[in-house]
């Protein structure tokens, strides 16, 4: 049997609503711009998980990102991934904030820079949004909705998060990782 045009007419809105969802959106607070905030779907049942965003600043000064929240995670970090002698990732977090030059930009992305978020009880799906605090030395607190998006999904937004393609590293399904704040 196949099936009733009106579901083939669904099924089509349902991917096209999939596919906007994905695109990339911004954001922008007094000189900065957040560019395609995303958190990666984590796998069922793993509570910490990675979130990324291109930060530009087009004001006269620097700006700092000194600290992220979210009201679904327990417990937010910004950390930077790197290798060991081992050729080993490894994370840790970035105790000093992250710099934003005037007139530069500031990429999270896989592999790089990312907001780490700890503790996360709810089920993130791809497609949902969430709101993330970024706060800053002089522009204070920004509101950033994140989407949650699968890895390997077409983001809308190619070059911001290229990169990703050759992506292996996954620290999110990875328990086992030094994430440099064991202690
Ligand atoms: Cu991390």
């Amino acid at each position: 049997m196949r099936p009733a045009p009106q579901f083939v007419a669904f099924l089509s809105f349902v991917a096209l609503a999939v596919v906007v969802t994905a695109q990339a959106h911004e954001t922008t607070h007094n000189n900065l711009y957040f560019i395609h905030p995303w958190i990666a779907e984590p796998p069922p049942g793993v509570s910490t998980v990675a979130g990324y965003v291109v930060i530009d600043n087009d004001g006269d000064a620097a700006e700092r990102l000194i600290a992220v929240s979210a009201p679904f995670a327990e417990k937010a970090e910004l950390h930077s991934s790197s290798f060991n002698d081992e050729g080993i990732m490894t994370m840790r977090e970035v105790e000093q904030g992250l710099e934003v030059e005037a007139g530069g930009s500031v990429y999270l992305e896989p592999g790089g820079y990312h907001i780490m978020l700890f503790g996360v009880e709810e089920t993130l799906v791809s497609g949902d949004l969430h709101m993330l605090t970024l706060t800053f030395e002089h522009a204070g607190e920004a509101e950033v909705e994140f989407v949650i998006q699968k890895r390997d999904e077409p983001s809308g937004h190619g070059d911001a998060i290229d990169d990703e393609g050759g992506m292996t590293m996954d620290h999110d399904t990875s328990m086992d990782m030094d994430h440099g704040d064991d202690s």
